[in-house]
């Protein structure tokens, strides 16, 4: 893979700055370490990690007594490299709690994301690990600028996805006013944004570029908000849609990463440089690996994104692959933090869709729909970005020996696929039947996704 200079990349378009955000270092303890000082403590939480897992996580230990490892030849970060990789299916194969490090009786908070086949991939937190999470979200929020003053209003959607009560978690500690919104009901949201004077805005970035057009037709004006910045994130986003916001709603929009494997939102946060996501490092450590041969990579190259977790204890996860790829930089930040900085998320290395900020892969679309009698497994998705937000369309083959007679019957066969899919994966989709035979079939793999989003 080419290497990949992170400066000229970012800076390479003229940031654009409201005046109106004071970058704060939350945790400069913590956040501008020295680099030896940060590596000896992440030796240090990595062995008590290594020997959490080893001895409370069955996963952990199998995969361990494979590789012939012991705890204790994990001394610092540069052993990392000799433990086992952990995917996905891993969590699902250990579905519901099989992953835990902790005591069921420890766990405070239970959240979950998309697995590649309906099986749902399960995180349990423990009250250490909701700390951890407050703190990594309050560090993030800072960076743009929210301090007790502030009114954070939250329109990422809460329940069993993080970024509700990640983002909520966070501006709580920090001490500011947060207003659970969560997601829908656009009138709503902006309503309470301008009349609660709302001064930071959390939700998807596709979300806010639509929150910002909305705002007209509403016949609202921007100048009776406080808006000032606000944390994006939970799908990939460009430069472009940065613009989009900045300009609509007059803030600094920053990129706040993460996953709900390792910690939700907060993982890594974009400080007032516009210039790549610091990660949480005394928490997490990044790795950047090539997916193909699972070698670790240099600084500057892009490969796949792996974390290892080193404070968490309710389910600790070691080298967990993100599929996300992107770089990673070790560059001198002028914010003053010291932690290493992630690019944006380029792409994945595997086939999974963010969908309006849910995760979707195209495996639980063909479940959905093959639970529907009338149809084939021939099938194509169709993404695009209409009016900046997500639309999916699915076309669909009618099984080869129906021959409905009515009208009717096709209007209920589609209904049937359109609740389907929309109850398995949460995510609605236009829903267009087609004859049998008009999908075109592939020689070699089966394309079934066309993803015509930027
Ligand atoms: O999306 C957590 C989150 C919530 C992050 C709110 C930020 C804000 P999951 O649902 O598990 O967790 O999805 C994780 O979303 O592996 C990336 O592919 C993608 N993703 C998350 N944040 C970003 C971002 C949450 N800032 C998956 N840029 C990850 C690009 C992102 N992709």
């Amino acid at each position: 893979m080419p290497p990949y200079n992170l400066t000229y990349n970012l800076t390479k378009k003229e940031k654009h700055m409201s005046g109106k955000v004071k970058d704060h270092i939350y945790n400069p303890e913590f956040e501008c370490m020295s680099r030896s000082e940060m590596e000896n403590l992440q030796s240090e939480r990595l062995r008590k990690t290594v020997e959490l897992v080893y001895n409370n996580c069955k996963p952990y230990r199998a995969k361990m007594d494979e590789l012939k490892l012991k705890p204790s030849d994990i001394r610092s970060v540069s052993d990392l490299c000799k433990l086992p990789f952990t995917v996905k299916h891993d969590l699902r194969e250990a579905y519901p709690f099989g992953f835990y490090s902790s005591p069921a009786s420890e766990i405070v908070e239970v959240h979950a994301s998309s697995g590649t086949t309906g099986k749902l991939t399960v995180v349990g937190y423990t009250k250490n690990d909701i700390d951890v999470w407050s703190e990594i979200v309050a560090r993030g929020l800072s960076m743009a600028g929210v301090t007790k003053d502030s009114m954070v209003h939250v329109a990422y959607g809460y329940g069993l996805f993080t970024g509700g009560l990640g983002a909520h978690y966070g501006a709580q500690k920090i001490g500011a006013s947060t207003v659970p919104a969560s997601a829908g009901n656009t009138i709503r949201q902006l309503t309470l944004m301008r009349d609660f004077g709302a001064t930071h805005l959390c939700c998807t970035p596709s979300y806010a570029i639509f929150l910002g057009t909305e705002i007209k037709k509403a016949g609202m004006d921007i100048k009776d908000f406080s808006l000032v910045g606000g944390a994006f994130g939970a799908e990939p986003w460009t430069y472009q849609m940065r613009d989009e916001i900045e300009k609509t709603l007059g803030i600094d929009a920053l990129d706040i990463y993460g996953l709900s494997e390792i910690c939700g939102p907060g993982v890594a946060m974009e400080c007032l440089q516009k210039h790549g996501s610091h990660v949480q490092e005394d928490h997490f450590i990044p790795e950047i690996i090539d997916p193909e041969t699972l070698e670790p990579l240099p600084f500057g190259s892009e490969g796949e994104l792996v974390f290892t977790t080193i404070t968490k204890t309710g389910q600790p996860l070691i080298r967990y692959r993100t599929r996300d790829l992107c770089v990673l930089s070790n560059e001198k930040c002028a914010c003053g933090r010291t932690t290493v900085k992630m690019g944006k998320v380029k792409g994945r290395s595997d086939d999974m869709l963010i969908i309006r900020g849910v995760n979707v892969f195209p495996s639980q679309i063909e479940a959905a729909i093959m639970n529907v009698a009338g149809v084939s497994p021939h099938y194509m998705i169709y993404v695009d970005r209409i009016n900046n937000l997500d639309v999916m369309e699915i076309d669909i083959e009618l099984a080869g020996d129906l021959t409905p007679d009515k009208v009717s019957d096709l209007e209920s066969i589609k209904k049937k696929v359109e609740t389907e899919v929309n109850s398995y994966i949460g995510v609605s989709a236009k829903i267009k039947l087609c004859e049998s035979g008009s999908i075109k079939r592939s020689e070699g793999k089966a394309v079934r996704v066309v993803d015509r989003r930027e």
